[in-house]
């Protein structure tokens, strides 16, 4: 079983209920959900449309190949209204990222992992910090905990 790190945004209707469902989505597949963070409310970044986003981050452990687990992720995505050939900046009921996929690293057209805007971003390393804060970023080699006090120092 692969160790992965999801990240969570959704930024559409009610927050709460679309984290809901999407953990309960989760758990009904081969995948088993270990640990998750607390939801922080923040603003949404890069220009992405709408109001306020909730955003965590979970553990979970699964069988699912990486590709595999892409597909699942985006399927349950639009199961949760969000459309299949969405633009970038559109608001979102739910986004599912690959944050950390054990320690692999991956550079695909469609799928780059580490996830990789991680780095630069205090939603995705804050809830990640709660539940992961000694894992290893696989590039830089810095523990989660150190990639936020960083982004903390630069503002
Ligand atoms: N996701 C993005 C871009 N901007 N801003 C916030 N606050 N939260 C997000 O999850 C987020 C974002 C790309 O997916
Ligand atoms: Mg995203
Ligand atoms: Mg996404």
């Amino acid at each position: 079983m692969a160790k992965v790190y999801l990240g969570i945004g959704t930024n559409r209707g009610n927050r709460e209920e679309n984290i809901k469902t999407a953990l309960e989505l989760l758990k009904s597949k081969n995948v088993k959900v270990n640990k998750i963070s607390s939801f922080f409310k923040t603003e949404p970044a890069e220009g992405v449309k709408g109001s306020y986003f909730l955003n965590g981050a979970a553990e979970i452990e699964t069988d699912l190949k990486p590709g595999a687990l892409l597909k699942f992720l985006k399927s349950m995505e639009e199961n949760l209204g969000r459309k299949k050939n969405h633009k970038k900046g559109d608001a979102r009921t739910i986004d599912l990222d690959i944050l950390f996929y054990d320690s692999l690293i991956l550079n695909k057209p469609n799928l780059i992992i580490p996830h990789p805007g991680l780095s630069k971003r205090k939603f995705v390393l804050e809830p990640l910090s709660e539940i992961a804060p000694t894992f290893r970023d696989p590039v830089t080699k810095k523990t989660v905990e150190k990639l936020l006090r960083e982004i903390d120092e630069n503002y």
